[in-house]
């Protein structure tokens, strides 16, 4: 890209208009007073919750912890009517957040940021637009989410097909009508389990395509208790005090006995209760090694696996539906909302497709190695080209012209997961080598925002006009960030996290597992120390006049 100009017209380009954005876009505007402009592919805010309004979609974080803490008095005002918020309420949420902070004036919807090339001789970013803006920057801020890019497996006849087809995560916004049709859905991720038991209620026939069996526990979905809620709002700052230094980003109380320690009759009772109460509680709140010990795991997984047979009449259906290929965890944990009870309906029918596996999308439906299965509609679960996905869509171009994607080949390289070295004023909200999809992520959003504006109002004060993670450092980092995770049980489960669902990515454990609280400890001290494993140059002039660099 060409027109380079000394000024760049923009302190700030950011991209994405979801918590990430709509956040990163206030904080610079109202506390630094910073010019920004935010690119939105969507017509609307919201992000992951505008893009992904399948049937069931809702968050698995409770309602009155997805949400932004920054400002006491939204916290106060904001009704939840959820227990877990349901995609409408979340996306009525954040166009209230929008509104009440005048947000919009800085958003151009329908816009895809198709380029992102930086400009070492004058340190600005020049963005392109698929709109044909073209601007400069001194600073180019991702906000583009850990679940964006959707992908849809190149299934032999994929396009042949006649009936209806659509992807989990771009839903048409005046909604499918399943009522008396032949569905088939391939996927039985968290979209596919949140689904499935709607789809199952309103379709003549249900098909479900299941690759992976999975551990999910129920979530106990219903409507917020008020007066729970005038109660956490009395005591919201330490709520969330304690879900900031928290290992995921949740003020929950996690076990510290090991499922180990106990017989056989007291650890069921541990996971009955838990089983009963429902959620995510089941993971951190029964016992401590779960996560990280295999003996340990074995007693959950075992317990879940009984819950399925329990629940599921059919036993040969219930023994297709029991995991036995990885620990319970070890891929993205779900809860749900009667998933395997809706397995005694009549009207779906469980396909194995590891057992049988699909050979062809036909004009007719899907074809198994056994089978093929007449159908009028196909919905694709099939997840996301997870945290680096979208940013490899776009030409994000650093020093000497070096391509992100390039750079990235062999798996994310980035410091903190917030910049890599050799994109000098780049910044990633919830970037590969942080916390991100393994911790709340409001919680994790803001630290991003708060650190990241706080670093840019320390540069201000101080002329540095340039901010560059140091490749060292980098390094580190990312090494730390695989050797916590060959630490934990997650490298035992062919996940997204591990990129194992996009054929041709590299293996690379993406999140950091250290978990919240140690991430944040991190961050506080590299700030406190000057940003060390930053390199801050100071601006030109400044420079010269001083004689540093
Ligand atoms: P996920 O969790 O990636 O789930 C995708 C599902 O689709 C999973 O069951 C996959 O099976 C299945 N899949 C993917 N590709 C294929 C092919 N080629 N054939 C058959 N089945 C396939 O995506 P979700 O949208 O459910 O959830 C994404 C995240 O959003 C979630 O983790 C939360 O953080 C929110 P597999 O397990 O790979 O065998």
């Amino acid at each position: 890209m060409t027109n380079a100009t000394k000024t760049p017209e923009l302190d700030a380009v950011v991209l994405g208009a979801g918590f990430s954005g709509l956040y990163m876009l206030y904080r610079m505007r109202e506390l630094l007073g910073m010019s920004v402009q935010v690119y939105e592919a969507g017509d609307g805010v919201g992000g992951t919750w505008y893009w992904n309004r399948y049937p069931g979609a809702r968050c698995d974080s409770e309602s009155y912890m997805y949400c932004f803490s920054f400002d006491k008095q939204l916290m106060q005002e904001w009704e939840w009517t959820g227990k877990y918020p349901e995609q409408p309420e979340i996306l009525k949420y954040l166009n209230h957040v929008a509104d009440r902070f005048d947000l919009r004036r800085n958003i151009q919807f329908n816009t895809r940021v198709t380029a992102a090339h930086y400009d070492e001789a004058n340190n600005l970013w020049h963005v392109e637009t698929d709109k044909g803006d073209k601007v400069t920057a001194r600073y180019f801020i991702t906000g583009i989410g850990c679940l964006s890019s959707g992908q849809i497996p190149d299934i032999k006849g994929r396009d042949t097909f006649e009936g209806d087809a659509y992807h989990t995560g771009s839903w048409p916004h005046e909604g499918v009508d399943f009522t008396g049709k032949r569905v088939g859905i391939i996927g039985t991720g968290s979209s596919g389990v949140q689904a499935i038991p709607v789809i199952a209620k309103q379709a003549g026939h249900l098909y479900v395509f299941q690759r992976t069996p999975q551990y999910t526990i129920p979530a106990r979905h219903g409507t917020v208790d008020k007066a729970f809620l005038d109660d956490v709002k009395s005591r919201y700052d330490e709520i969330w005090e304690k879900a900031r230094w928290s290992a995921g980003g949740l003020p929950v109380e996690p076990s510290e006995q090991s499922a180990l320690a106990v017989n056989d009759e007291e650890r069921r009772a541990v996971y009955e209760k838990a089983w009963e109460e429902g959620g995510f509680k089941f993971l951190y709140g029964t016992f401590g090694d779960i996560a990280v010990d295999r003996r340990a795991n074995d007693t959950a997984s075992e317990f879940i696996r009984s819950k399925i047979r329990e629940i599921v009449k059919d036993p040969e259906t219930a023994e297709k539906l029991v995991p036995t290929d990885h620990p319970f965890s070890s891929k993205r944990p779900l809860i749900d909302t009667d998933y395997f009870d809706t397995y005694n309906r009549e009207n779906v029918t469980l396909v194995d497709i590891r057992h049988s596996p699909i050979e062809e999308i036909t004009p007719k439906g899907i074809k198994t190695e056994d089978e093929e299965y007449e159908l009028d509609i196909i919905v694709f679960a099939t997840g996301f080209d997870a945290m680096t996905g979208t940013y490899n869509r776009i030409d994000i171009r650093g020093r000497g012209g070096e391509r992100l994607k390039d750079k990235w080949a062999d798996g994310p390289k980035a410091y903190l997961g917030l910049a890599s070295a050799g994109f000098p004023n780049m910044f990633m909200i919830t970037g590969p080598g942080s916390p991100s999809v393994l911790s709340n992520m409001p919680v994790s959003i803001e630290q991003h925002v708060e650190w990241t504006s706080d670093l840019l109002e320390y540069s201000r004060e101080r002329d540095i006009a340039t901010i560059e993670a140091d490749a060292e450092a980098e390094a580190e980092w990312v090494a730390h960030v695989n050797d916590i995770a060959q630490a934990t049980l997650f490298p035992l489960a062919d996940s997204w996290y591990l990129g194992a669902n996009i054929p041709g990515k590299p293996r690379v454990f993406m999140p950091y597992a250290g978990g919240v609280n140690l991430y944040r400890e991190k961050c506080i001290e590299v700030a406190s120390e000057g940003y060390t494993g930053f390199v801050l140059e100071r601006g030109k002039a400044t420079a010269e006049a001083a004689g540093v660099r």
